[in-house]
């Protein structure tokens, strides 16, 4: 049944659009209700894929004005990150890996003091219990639900304990909590009664699947599946 007062937040997975019509793509994800556009910048060193560069980037947020998503799959993001702070808007968020970098709260401060919202991406093999004090700093926890660098991967199922750990520390430490891959009916069922804020949506539910966004992000906002 649906509840009233869940309030879940849809973020679509820009590295799955259809990069020939780029902005036509923008435009129907924003007509069918999308909240925000995620951006999966990589750098072929962190993860073994390229996806979304700075440029890609750039243009998508001269094209909409939703809030970004960026999450950034880099090795030492404090080394470029003022190249994406610079062409981002107040509101818009920004996700680094913490095991990426040497001092990933000094990176977390930039995003901060740009006037950005700060946020970590949990890898599937690494625990709460390493990243507790940034939990402290964040606003944001973007849980990877699949190793990262690619759509269409397997879902990794030992992950749902790590959420569970993640929604009973969320009220005291102040941060929300959002889903990153292989996003499916049945997690989203599950987790945003729980309080799991958002959901990235790539292949699983949203592209590739010859139907209007609109339509699929209304059924998956009413619970439709
Ligand atoms: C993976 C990336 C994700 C994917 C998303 C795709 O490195 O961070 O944002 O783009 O998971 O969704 P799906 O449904 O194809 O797994
Ligand atoms: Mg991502």
């Amino acid at each position: 049944m649906v509840n009233d007062t869940m309030n879940f937040e849809l973020t679509a997975s820009m590295m799955c659009a259809n990069y020939a019509h780029l902005e036509t793509e923008v435009r129907n994800l924003e007509e069918g209700g999308i909240d925000s556009f995620h951006i999966d910048i990589m750098d072929g060193r962190y993860v073994p894929n390229y996806a979304m560069s700075l440029n890609d980037m750039r243009y998508i947020a001269g094209a909409t004005k939703k809030p970004l998503d960026v999450h950034l799959m880099v090795e030492h993001p404090n080394n470029t990150i003022a190249l994406f702070l610079e062409n981002l808007r107040k509101g818009d968020t920004v996700y680094i890996h913490p095991e990426a970098e040497y001092h990933p709260s000094t990176t977390l401060q930039k995003i901060i003091n740009a006037g950005m919202i700060p946020g970590i991406a949990i890898n599937p093999g690494t625990s709460v219990e390493t990243v507790m004090e940034m939990l402290r700093i964040v606003k944001k926890v973007l849980v990877m639900s699949v190793n990262p660098g690619n759509a269409g991967q397997m879902f990794l199922p030992y992950v749902g304990k790590k959420i569970t750990k993640l929604l009973a520390l969320k009220e005291d430490m102040d941060f929300e909590i959002y889903w990153d891959g292989a996003c499916n009916a049945d997690r989203i069922l599950e987790y945003a009664p729980r309080g799991v804020k958002g959901f990235v949506l790539g292949t699983t539910l949203l592209f590739g699947k010859d139907r209007p966004y609109g339509d699929t992000l209304s059924d998956i906002r009413e619970l439709r599946f």
